[in-house]
């Protein structure tokens, strides 16, 4: 029997992060049936076509924005009499949408059915729904790191899955629930030597989630591989007596960028004890990035302007995007009723808006969008941000920093262009 697993390509195109799922599944569907044989692809690098597959089950992940290409791409496999898989959050939180494009869908995490699936795609027998059961992840079969051709510059690191916290615009709690599960620090050291490149990026939910220290004992034992690191984490745990210890240690092993996730995207609004919970991670040579969401239904113009005054009081870099109410999040029922129809899921990327607001329209919340965009992101900043970041970070954090946010910037600017002449419809 031959397995695909495919990775739709993603709304901003050519991102050098070998896709983590599929590496993963493929490691998997190794793990649980080693005589099959697999092909990987990451649409977002390999272009292609349903006509040149060959296989007898292809599995797609689909994010939200990326589903309806991941529809399109299933639609035309099963019109070959090809059968088709769909698996990963929007699936998840959609399932009865998902089936009309699909074969089967596996409703959650992949390990618990996985087997179940390729037995009965084998038996001829394959069920509508697999719903996955939410494991301890002890022995997690290791991702099949090489089998991706392309130009890849990094790898991920997954350590745990779960957050205790339900911030309303997140799906992470509910997809991988409330309970923090970590890998063993044995299992997460032995894959991290596998990485190929001295980058890594830390692809857990909320990296502080849990208990800290097992926090610092992780980037304690992952100090001797001499890698750097950057992760998406919350700040809500940020407080307590080992806070100090941790972000000492998390930068001696590595950590040279944060990511803060989206229980802050509270427009230009941001409480004194994040404040102060960014500032200390930044005092220790890590550098932070804050993505933002704008545009609320109750968001007024003035608003997005407080974002740039946000960036300048703290000295961090605001990744901007528009809300995103997404299947699954309290969000997404509160917004349910304004939801735009003629805006389906590919809309669903950040830089459109996606529901009715009260006062203003789509077009000119998005002009306001870029506009402040442009200028969060625009060179004058980027190179001032230079002199942000704590001298203890130098030389790496300060080189990784550019080497990743000038092609942001020039993302960005050709964004604005194509908004303009209206020509950048998502893929
Ligand atoms: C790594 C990552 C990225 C990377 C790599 C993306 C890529 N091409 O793989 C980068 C930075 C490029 C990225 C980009 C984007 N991402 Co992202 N990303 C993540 C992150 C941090 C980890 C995902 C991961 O790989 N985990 C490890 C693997 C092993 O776990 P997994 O993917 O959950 O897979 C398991 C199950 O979901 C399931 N499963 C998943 N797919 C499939 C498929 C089949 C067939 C089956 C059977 C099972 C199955 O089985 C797996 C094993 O249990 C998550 C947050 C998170 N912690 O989950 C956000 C996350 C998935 N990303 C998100 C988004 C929105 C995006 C972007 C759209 C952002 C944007 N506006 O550009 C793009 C789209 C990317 C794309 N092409 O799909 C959202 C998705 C929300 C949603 N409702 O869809 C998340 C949840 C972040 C968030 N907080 O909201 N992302
Ligand atoms: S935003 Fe962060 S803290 Fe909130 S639920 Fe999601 S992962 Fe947890």
């Amino acid at each position: 029997m031959k397995i695909c697993l495919i990775m739709p390509p993603l709304p901003y195109g050519g991102m050098p992060l070998a896709p983590p799922t599929i590496e993963y599944l493929g490691g998997l569907t190794k793990k649980v049936m080693p005589d099959v044989e697999i092909e990987l692809i990451n649409a977002d690098i390999t272009a292609v076509s349903p006509e040149e597959i060959k296989a007898d089950l292809v599995g797609i992940s689909c994010k939200t924005p990326t589903v309806t290409w991941g529809y399109r791409f299933a639609d035309a496999l099963r019109k070959r009499g090809i059968r088709v898989v769909l698996g990963g959050m929007h699936p998840t939180f959609l399932p009865e949408e998902a089936k009309l494009h699909a074969d089967a869908v596996v409703v959650g995490e992949a390990e618990s059915v996985w087997s179940e699936v390729l037995q009965d795609t084998e038996k001829g027998k394959i069920k509508p729904f697999y719903y996955g059961e939410r494991l301890p992840l002890e022995n997690l079969p290791l991702p099949l790191i090489g089998h991706l051709k392309g130009p890849y510059k990094l790898h991920s690191l997954m350590t745990k899955r779960g957050c205790p916290f339900h911030c309303e615009c997140c799906s992470l709690t509910p997809f991988s629930g409330p309970e923090v599960r970590c890998r063993p620090i044995k299992e997460v050291v032995k894959e991290a030597e596998l990485l190929p490149e001295k980058l890594g990026y830390i692809c857990d939910d909320n990296i502080w989630a849990g208990d800290l220290q097992r926090e610092i004992d992780l980037f304690d034992a992952l100090k001797d591989l001499k890698k750097k690191w950057f992760a998406v984490g919350c700040l809500h745990s940020l407080h307590g007596p080992l806070v100090d210890k941790l972000l000492k240690t998390s930068r001696e092993s590595g950590l040279i960028e944060f990511w803060v996730g989206r229980e802050t995207y509270s427009g230009g609004k941001i409480e004194k004890n994040r404040e102060e919970a960014i500032k200390r991670i930044k005092d220790y040579g890590v550098n932070v990035i804050l993505p933002v969401m704008l545009g609320w239904r109750t968001d007024t113009l003035a608003d997005f302007e407080k974002t740039v005054e946000l960036a300048d009081r703290m000295k961090v870099i605001v990744h901007p995007g528009l809300v995103l109410p997404y299947p699954g999040t309290k969000l997404y029922e509160q917004y349910k009723p304004y939801l735009l129809k003629n805006r389906g899921w590919e809309y669903y990327n950040g830089g459109y808006l996606v529901f009715e607001h009260p006062t203003l329209s789509p077009e000119v919340l998005e002009e306001k969008f870029y506009q402040v965009s442009i200028k969060l992101l625009n060179l004058r900043r980027l190179f001032k941000h230079l002199f942000d970041i704590p001298l203890s970070g130098f030389p790496t954090t300060h080189l990784y920093f550019l080497m990743r946010q000038l092609p942001v910037h020039q993302a960005m600017k050709v964004a604005y262009q194509k908004w303009q002449k209206g020509v950048n419809l998502p893929p």
